[in-house]
């Protein structure tokens, strides 16, 4: 299976706008990041085997396991050991020590060891390894890998978006009260008002949409609406690591990645809005207008 996955996303070399010199052999990165990720993704099943013992990080409902740390760190250092010029940004922070999270035109990897951490500690089946390979600050490379559910999505610019070999499509819905819309509620440590705007935009959403769901990752809602599985999917605070690699896979599979405000989409905002069409993403921006939410960038 990692074979004919992978097999979809090799084709070439590409050039660093910034540096003329760097030239980045992407089939070469694909080749690594997927060997990588079918080891971390056995080493993710194991330890879903095994009592999920957590710490907690900002808050009691940020939490990591040790597996999140030791899933990063070999994704790292395997990437590092072909690709020591590259810049890499984590969400455990093994990655980007030295250069924060800023994205520059270099080439980056933006690595979500677990994503879904809560999920995977009461087993819940929705968590995924999930990284995305940035060139020119636009997404190259991505691949999102769910061995609980035995379910790999992967992409590449411009060469279309996969689930275990096989081409996938987003469902083409153009109206939202015929749409399945996918969102997240968070508390974290969230003053009451913010917690009130979320509260808003679902109401909104579900007044309006054939219904809402929510899985606990972001990635993985970004699969489901490459898939076709859900229309659309709005969130206000996903990380840079949690999307890096899913809207790659929206847009390759012909669907719409922008700003919840209907501008682009920023990947350090932690803003994202991804539909089916451009009609759903219009209605979804209307929808959202009054509640609209910015919290502080992951590049700050
Ligand atoms: C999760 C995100 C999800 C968000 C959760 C959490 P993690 O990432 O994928 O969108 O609602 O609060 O941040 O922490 O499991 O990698």
């Amino acid at each position: 299976m990692l074979k004919s996955a992978c097999q979809r996303i090799l084709y070439g070399f590409l050039r660093c706008h910034r540096c003329k010199s760097t030239m980045v052999n992407v089939d070469q990165c694909a080749e690594q990041i997927c060997q990588l990720v079918d080891q971390a993704g056995k080493q993710l099943l194991e330890a879903s085997k095994e009592l999920r013992k957590f710490e907690t990080k900002a808050h009691s409902r940020d939490l990591v396991t040790t597996t999140d740390g030791a899933i990063e760190k070999q994704l790292m250092q395997g990437l590092q050991l072909k690709f020591p010029q590259h810049v890499y940004i984590g969400e455990e922070g093994t990655a980007g020590a030295a250069t924060g999270r800023k994205l520059s035109d270099a080439p980056t990897w933006i690595i979500d060891p677990i994503d879904g951490t809560i999920n995977f500690v009461h087993g819940f089946p929705y968590s995924c390894i999930s990284v995305g390979f940035w060139l020119n600050q636009q997404p190259e490379l991505a691949i999102c890998y769910n061995p609980l559910l035995q379910q790999r999505f992967t992409a590449r610019r411009n060469a279309g978006a996969y689930l275990n070999g096989q081409r996938i499509r987003v469902s083409g819905q153009t109206q939202l009260q015929r749409a399945l819309i996918m969102h997240e509620l968070q508390a974290a440590n969230f003053p009451r008002e913010l917690i009130d705007r979320q509260i808003c935009n679902a109401e909104q959403m579900m007044l309006k949409a054939h219904a809402l769901r929510t899985t606990g990752s972001a990635a993985m809602n970004l699969c489901l609406v490459a898939l076709g599985a859900a229309d659309g999917y709005f969130e206000f605070f996903p990380h840079a690591w949690d999307v890096a690699a899913g809207v790659l896979l929206v847009r390759e599979a012909g669907g719409v990645i922008i700003d919840p405000a209907g501008g682009d989409f920023d990947i350090m905002s932690r803003r994202l809005l991804a539909t089916a069409t451009p009609q759903l993403a219009h209605q979804m921006v209307q929808a959202l207008a009054n509640w609209q939410i910015y919290e502080q960038r992951d590049d700050v």
